[in-house]
């Protein structure tokens, strides 16, 4: 079991197991409802890493990954705190999108709003069958605010984005993933697991590898192809030059790793 670090009154639970963290989004009862603390909580638990943490999970503690924006904290807002809340989301998710070690989401129950939107910055999604996925906004009166018109559209597409905030289309697991919105679809009550043993594979990484999938490769997709080209050049020529790069080819060639089989 991992080793436990936050009280159970926390809005956020912070675990190790081994060099992976995991942070739970904790206010079961509020649906993981995302007020303030619990958002500057979980930013709070992206700065400084320790140096020996090498992937993160993010879940949501009961059944629920996250009810979205806390309605509640909304009614008194003005617009010049409206655009400051935002932004401060916008900070905390941009931690996850550009953490230095790549960030797990595992998906159960609602995903909704906010709640989505966080998802969407975690690089790798994964959804148990109970999972679904919306953005109510629209009926709320509202527009999304953390990210998520920058981020969902490069997942499913501004056309499905639209449909999901004008019409409040749901979309389930299952279609989570045939839309590429989630990588993994697991078993009912599998997700966390699943997350758990992803990042123990991500954290065996070579850091270089993981630096350049995080910090690289979506620049490069998002460049021109001829800028892109170049940087690819470049991360290549430095990711092989390192020593931890040359060892492991070595042992391949010497057999002593296992071979690439189908899944
Ligand atoms: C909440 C919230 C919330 C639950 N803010 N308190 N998000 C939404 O529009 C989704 C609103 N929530 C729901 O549709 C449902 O609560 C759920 C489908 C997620 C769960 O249903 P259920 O039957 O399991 O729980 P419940 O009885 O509705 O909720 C339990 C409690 O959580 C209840 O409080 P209680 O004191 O009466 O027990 C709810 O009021 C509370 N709760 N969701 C505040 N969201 C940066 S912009 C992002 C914009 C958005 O995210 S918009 C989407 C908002």
């Amino acid at each position: 079991m991992p080793e436990s670090s936050a009280g159970p009154d926390s809005v956020v639970t912070v675990e190790r197991a081994g060099a992976v963290l995991q942070i739970g989004l904790n206010r079961p009862a509020k649906r993981n409802a995302l007020n303030d603390t619990l958002i500057l909580a979980l930013g709070a638990c992206l700065e400084d890493l320790p140096r020996d943490v090498r992937a993160i999970v993010i879940h949501g503690v009961g059944e629920h990954f996250s009810a979205g924006l806390d309605l509640s904290e909304l009614t008194e807002r003005d617009a010049t705190e409206g655009l400051a809340h935002s932004r401060m989301w916008h900070r905390v998710f941009d931690r996850i999108q550009h953490c230095r070690v790549p960030v797990i989401a595992a998906l159960r129950g609602a995903v909704i709003g906010g709640g989505l939107e966080l998802a969407c910055a975690a690089h790798i999604r994964v959804a148990e069958p109970s999972a679904y996925f919306a953005l109510p906004e629209g009926q709320r009166g509202i527009f999304v605010g953390g990210g998520g018109s920058v981020r969902l559209p490069r997942l499913i597409g501004v056309a499905r984005m639209a449909d999901m905030m004008l019409t409040g289309r749901v979309y389930s697991a299952a279609e989570g993933v045939a839309l590429g919105f989630t990588q993994y679809l697991t078993e009912a009550g599998g997700a966390l697991a699943k997350a758990m043993e992803l990042a123990d594979k991500i954290a065996g990484n070579a850091p270089l590898t993981n630096f350049a999938v995080l910090q690289a490769l979506p620049m490069i997709a998002e460049s021109n192809p001829q800028a892109g080209l170049i940087m690819e050049s470049l991360m290549a020529t430095v990711a092989q030059s390192d020593k931890e790069a040359k060892q492991r080819i070595r042992d391949f060639l010497d057999r002593k790793t296992a071979k690439v089989r189908p899944g």
